[in-house]
């Protein structure tokens, strides 16, 4: 007698489409409906649903769905360069690559693949990412959806190269919110910043918390591990937890910068916060052989949970 098929199966978990440039995409789901979507073009999370199938991340109405550019959305991943301060293009070049998929990859904690879907790419240095940065390189990525919902993102870069080489980097989240001006984010307030928009100047952050009432463009240094982004429309809270990144980014372009971005909607700032667990300030170096680790985790939790309890 056979037994009724009780148990989740990770392998039925993940279904491989095209995307709109015929790249193939991988669909994760969980046991209770939520989901998540990459794409082999820039190992870029495209989607992220929650159990009733509503969208956590932004993606413009405006994005160019055209490789190599990246699309304007979800979470991009910003390597070898994140912003435009070295020699590389703005965010580095790996968001516009083709990445594969990983058969073999090297073993990660059980706790990383036990009752997830996910799915292993990789990208590895090119003859053309050589020209540009000539560092050999092979960053592993992990995409993986828990039981619960969470989205969890595991980026492993091993020097290959005979020298040293160094990097900056970014998961260039793009958080689906309410109302922008509703909006507040816990965990930052007495940290220093960087500003983008006033030549990258040091300042200390005053507030209790980030709210927007105008263009944002700061990296937050030495950021807590735990960082919680409260949208009182919706009740909902999201919870950024990252590891091995020790910056967090926080982008908004408001209405006159949306309107001058040709894959931007002029009102989509409204509705759209980047917040990113990144490694900025202080590149992170490795030596021939050695292997680096940054993890960034999102989940969603009702508003009703106080973020003392979070953080
Ligand atoms: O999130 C920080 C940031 O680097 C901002 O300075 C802003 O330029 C934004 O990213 C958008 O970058 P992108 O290259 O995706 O248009």
């Amino acid at each position: 007698m056979g037994h009724s098929a009780a148990v989740w199966d990770c392998r039925t978990a993940i279904e491989i489409t095209k995307d709109w440039n015929g790249i193939d995409q991988v669909m994760l789901r969980n046991p209770h409906g939520a989901s998540a979507k990459v794409s082999l073009h820039g190992a870029q999370v495209v989607s992220w649903r929650n159990e009733h199938g509503e969208e956590l991340l932004f993606t413009s109405s405006k994005a160019i769905l055209k490789h190599p550019k990246a699309m304007r959305g979800g979470i991009p991943i910003c390597f070898p360069q994140f912003g435009n301060c070295g020699s590389l293009e703005q965010h580095g070049f790996a968001r516009n690559k083709v990445w594969t998929i990983d058969e073999c990859p090297p073993a990660l904690h059980p706790n990383d693949s036990h009752g997830k879907s996910f799915i292993d790419l990789v990208l590895k240095s090119s003859d053309e990412d050589l020209k540009c940065w000539p560092h050999s390189f092979e960053f592993r990525l992990r995409v993986a959806l828990s039981s619960h919902g969470e989205l969890l993102l595991i980026s492993r870069v091993r020097n290959v190269n005979g020298k040293p080489f160094s990097f900056s980097f970014g998961y260039h989240a793009h958080l689906s919110v309410s109302d922008i001006s509703e909006v507040r984010i816990e965990g930052l307030e007495t940290l220093d910043y960087l500003d983008n928009l006033s030549r990258k100047e040091r300042y200390t952050e005053q507030g209790d918390a980030i709210t927007f009432e105008s263009e944002l463009d700061r990296v937050y240094l030495g950021a807590p591990n735990v960082v919680a982004v409260l949208d009182h429309e919706r009740k909902r809270t999201y919870v950024v937890r990252k590891e091995g990144l020790p910056d967090i980014a926080v982008w908004n372009p408001w209405e006159k910068k949306s309107k001058a971005m040709a894959d931007f909607g002029d009102d989509e700032y409204k509705q759209m916060l980047c917040v990113d667990g990144a490694a900025i300030e202080k590149p992170i170096t490795l030596k021939p052989g050695e292997e680096w680790t940054g993890r960034m985790e999102l989940s969603v939790v009702p508003s009703s949970f106080c973020s003392e309890q979070l953080l």
